[in-house]
């Protein structure tokens, strides 16, 4: 029988001239720059998902955010897909703070710290950036390298 996808949230918070990134510190993609996100609970929407790991991840309650990828992963030997969708957070009430799981730091968009951040990652932000949306496949083995690759922007997801 097939795997049921792992559904998980990212949530890159963008401002004109900067983006909100976490350096993770346990877990899943430990040392590397990323959104804030995490996996869906039973009983709440991705929407809600998302807004909730925001704001344990960091503090941040959102306010306006808005769905704008969906990235399919897969890696050599293991059956579960990384269903994750990928929201652009525009609008926020608090201050960033740093957490258990995550350091947050801002990031001048021509300043995104690629190479201490999942490879796939900029192939797709700067469409994010741009306001675009996305889908995406991804075959990686191991952490570092991605064996196979589709990525298209789409009018609508
Ligand atoms: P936790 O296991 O910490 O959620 N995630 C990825 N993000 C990027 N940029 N590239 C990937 O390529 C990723 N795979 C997973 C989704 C894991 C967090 O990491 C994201 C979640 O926000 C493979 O709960």
């Amino acid at each position: 029988m097939a795997v049921p996808n792992k559904v998980l949230t990212l949530v890159m918070i963008r401002e004109d001239a900067r983006i909100l990134l976490g350096m993770k510190k346990r877990g899943f993609g430990v040392n590397r720059w990323n959104g804030f996100g995490g996996k869906v609970e039973h009983g709440e929407s991705i929407a809600e998902g998302a807004k909730r790991e925001v704001e344990e991840e960091c503090g941040l309650i959102l306010t306006e955010f808005e769905e704008v990828g969906r990235l399919d992963f897969e890696f050599v030997g293991e059956p579960q897909i990384l269903e994750v969708h990928v929201f652009r957070g525009d609008k926020y009430e608090g201050e960033p703070r740093e957490t258990e799981e995550m350091r947050p730091q801002w990031f001048p968009h021509d300043g995104i710290p690629y190479k201490d951040m999942w490879p796939d990652d900029k192939l797709w932000i700067p469409w994010l950036l741009k306001g675009k949306k996305f889908k995406g496949y991804f075959k990686f083995e191991g952490h570092d390298n991605i064996l196979d690759l589709q990525l298209d922007k789409v009018e609508s997801l």
